[in-house]
């Protein structure tokens, strides 16, 4: 087949999503045009299945917002007559999808028909807000096909937005042959030199992820034992997170790594992973660390506990409960074996429910079941 993606290119989930499975779908013979401003995080462009399509938004003194939906529109429209696209795929409602139905309509009478999926903020926070609820639920609702990523996902769909037509559930992924347990001695050296057992989190630290909760929990854990915290990614509260590790003359424990890329090389060396989150759809972070063995403590919402099975491959909190976080970190990292056992049955979980190899097929057969169902092209 030949697709049209389009994801945020920051760094989120959702973008990382959309591109590992552009990149997976190019990998089992698919032609992949993503198109967005910019080339999404982990894209790479190494394979010749995969084209990026950047949408220039062309300002003016008039506009005080370029209107990006619609670059993006026309652009999707460019690039669906110039290759033949059989569909689009759009991750985040807003405003992808908007863009994907003017598309559609600028492309008929041939067929353009789109799949949106929702990943979480589109719905929770950002598309329940009155300035895009109706044009959400529209354009979820005019979608040839619609994807969640959790069941609570789905759920909190139907119900905040009084949605009648069917929602494919189909879950974040993780490719179980890349993330693994790491053997890099020397990093794990580097960071713990006294073979301290790795604290570590990875998030777009915004306000959501709670990222002061992962040092007030790593800091009750400091008390009771040496142990250093490795934190990855940037955002919004890094700021906050800096200030409070100096309050608690924490310097020397907590490394920030910023934005990095082959997550999987770093997360393979944590004995423990962090994420206290306000709310998660999913919690793609948690999958892989636990595809690398790592057990995980996060919050019991959203769709986290459908990842999570509370005292057998991690523990859920209740979100900024930092206390009953640290009495669990502790518990694990004072085992005899560190939590690693807690860690290789988090994998086999993982790998039973979340591989790639398993998770690309359902796309695959939801773009045909949608093609399908879609009115053919008149001629
Ligand atoms: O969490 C974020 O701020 C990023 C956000 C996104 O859309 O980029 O993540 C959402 O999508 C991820 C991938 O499907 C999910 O794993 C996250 O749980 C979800 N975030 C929230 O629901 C807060």
């Amino acid at each position: 087949m030949r697709i049209g993606i389009t994801c945020y290119p920051t760094y989120g989930g959702s973008g990382v999503v959309a591109t590992e499975l552009g990149m997976e779908l190019a990998a089992r013979g698919h032609d992949i045009h993503f198109i967005s401003y910019a080339p999404p995080i982990r894209m790479d462009l190494a394979s010749a299945r995969i084209h990026f399509h950047e949408v220039e938004v062309v300002s003016y003194p008039l506009f005080d917002h370029p209107p990006y939906t619609l670059a993006l529109a026309t652009k999707m429209l460019e690039v669906f007559e110039a290759e033949s696209l059989d569909l689009l795929h759009v991750h985040y409602a807003i405003p992808h999808s908007v863009s994907a139905l003017l598309a559609r309509s600028m492309a008929a009478p041939r067929r353009l028909p789109f799949i949106t999926t929702l990943h979480g903020t589109d719905i929770t926070l950002v598309g329940s807000n009155r300035s895009y609820l109706p044009i959400t639920r529209f354009s979820i609702e005019q979608s040839d096909g619609v994807t969640a990523i959790s069941q609570y996902l789905r759920q909190k769909t139907l119900q905040e937005f009084d949605i009648k037509r069917p929602i494919e559930v189909i879950p974040n992924f993780v490719n179980c042959d890349l993330y693994h347990r790491s053997t890099d001695a020397a990093l794990r050296a580097e960071w713990a030199p006294a073979g301290e057992p790795i604290l570590m989190h990875l998030s777009n630290f915004r306000p959501v992820k709670r990222v002061s909760d992962v040092v007030e929990i790593f800091a009750k854990v400091r008390e009771k034992m040496p142990a250093k915290l490795v934190l990855i990614g940037d955002g919004p509260d890094r700021g906050a997170a800096e200030f409070l590790v100096r309050k608690k003359r924490l310097q020397k424990d907590v490394l920030f790594l910023g934005k990095l890329d082959r997550i999987y090389e770093k997360l393979g060396l944590a004995d423990l992973f962090l994420l206290p989150s306000q709310l998660e759809s999913f919690g793609l972070a948690a999958l892989e660390a636990m595809a690398c063995e790592v057990p995980v403590i996060a919050s019991d919402v959203g769709g986290l506990p459908e990842v999570i099975e509370h005292g057998v491959d991690g523990y859920l909190i209740d979100p900024g409960d930092v206390e009953d976080a640290a009495r669990h970190a502790l518990d694990i990292l004072s085992r005899a074996d560190r939590g690693r056992e807690m860690g290789q049955t988090a994998r086999i979980h993982a790998r039973k429910k979340y591989c790639a190899n398993d998770v690309i097929p359902r796309y695959e057969h939801y773009y045909q079941q949608v093609l399908a169902q879609s009115p053919a092209p008149r001629p």
